[in-house]
């Protein structure tokens, strides 16, 4: 049977790039094999987070995954903080792990750039992303374009620690969505649209109104051309605006091109804030539903359990192989 993993950090309200990027793919996973997925609270305190804002952050993550279609009783939702063999494993991790090889990750250099200061976590975060995979004999990972070179790294340390301690882990292989891998920011389409994007502008998020939604599409930045064409080298804007469309719809872009001909970037606007508007608002109501209800809980209490199970499991063959502790009489 094969096992699909994938997390995502609390560090706000989820993005229509993160939508399009991982959740979307994540309710058809349910049926191919045994499919988990984490919320990881620990990746993200690896930059200063507020506590309160935290714990609601996780809440309201838990209910996102429900809301936009994962069952729980086909797949196992859990909080990363409340399985612990997460934060043992990727010690180990990190003892195969070299400093320049974390280094060399885009992630660090990005969140690192400009900064005085960072948190010695933030340079040891990819074994900590390895640990959460490994620790469950994945077999896919699905994630956005941005997190290619994470699972390789992943990939790298399982058989690096496989070939010094012998075989414990499975390794795993990315997947990438067919469309929407990488949705731009709308205020700048050539960098990805980043839940910590401080331009508000720049980001539609999943719990936008109507209205909001409606702002935010019309002012995006597009070219002077007012011509609706696929081109994202020249027309990065545009291009981004027919992704989201086709990505959210299942509709060719050559065939919204069509449809957008000869109406100008106004009613090419409108028509693509419709179908977000249209795709978010039944997503949202799930979400209001079951983001302060005790079915919730429940939800993440069985799912804590039966990771639990699992990565103990993992962790004790990971011990053994490495000598850690004493041998079993
Ligand atoms: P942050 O801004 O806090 O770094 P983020 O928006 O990059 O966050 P993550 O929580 O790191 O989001 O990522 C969750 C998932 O969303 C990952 O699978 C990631 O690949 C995907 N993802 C993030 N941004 C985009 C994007 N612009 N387009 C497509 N997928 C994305
Ligand atoms: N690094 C990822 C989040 C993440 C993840 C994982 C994704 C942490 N652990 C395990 C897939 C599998 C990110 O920043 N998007």
């Amino acid at each position: 049977m094969t096992t699909i993993f994938s997390g995502v950090q609390p560090t706000g309200i989820v993005t229509l790039g993160n939508y399009l990027g991982a959740f979307k793919q994540f309710p058809a996973l349910q049926d191919a094999g045994n499919a988990i997925y984490c919320i990881v609270d620990q990746h993200a305190i690896t930059v200063p987070q507020d506590p309160k804002e935290l714990r609601q952050s996780i809440r309201n993550l838990a209910a996102t995954y429900i809301a936009t279609g994962i069952d729980p009783k086909k797949s196992t939702l859990f909080i990363q903080s409340e399985v612990p063999a997460h934060a043992q494993a990727a010690w180990m991790l990190q003892c195969v792990a070299s400093i320049g090889e974390l280094e060399r990750m885009t992630q660090f250099k990005d969140k690192s750039h400009g900064k005085e200061s960072v948190s010695a976590a933030l340079l040891t975060y990819p074994p900590l992303m390895a640990a959460d995979i490994l620790l469950y004999n994945t077999n896919i990972v699905p994630v956005g374009d941005d997190q290619k070179q994470h699972i390789e790294l992943t990939r790298d340390l399982a058989e690096r620690f496989n070939k010094r301690y012998g075989d414990v882990f499975t390794i795993p292989e990315i997947q990438l969505p067919k469309a929407g891998a990488r949705i731009k920011s709308l205020q700048e389409p050539t960098k990805k649209m980043s839940k910590s994007d401080p331009n508000t502008k720049a980001t539609i998020k999943l719990l936008d109104s109507a209205k909001e939604i409606e702002k935010k599409i019309k002012s995006a930045v597009t070219d002077s051309d007012g011509v609706v064409a696929f081109d994202v080298e020249n027309k990065p804007g545009v291009s981004n605006l027919l992704i989201i469309e086709s990505a959210l719809s299942g509709v060719a872009i050559e065939e919204l091109v069509q449809k957008y001909q000869g109406l100008g970037y106004g009613g090419f606007k409108q028509g693509v804030a419709t179908a977000v508007i249209e795709h978010l608002t039944p997503i949202q109501e799930k979400f209001y539903h079951l983001v302060e209800s005790a079915e919730l809980d429940i939800i993440l209490d069985e799912g804590a359990a039966k990771a639990n199970a699992i990565a103990s499991a993992t962790l004790k063959r990971m011990e053994e192989a490495i000598g850690l502790g004493r041998a079993r009489r």
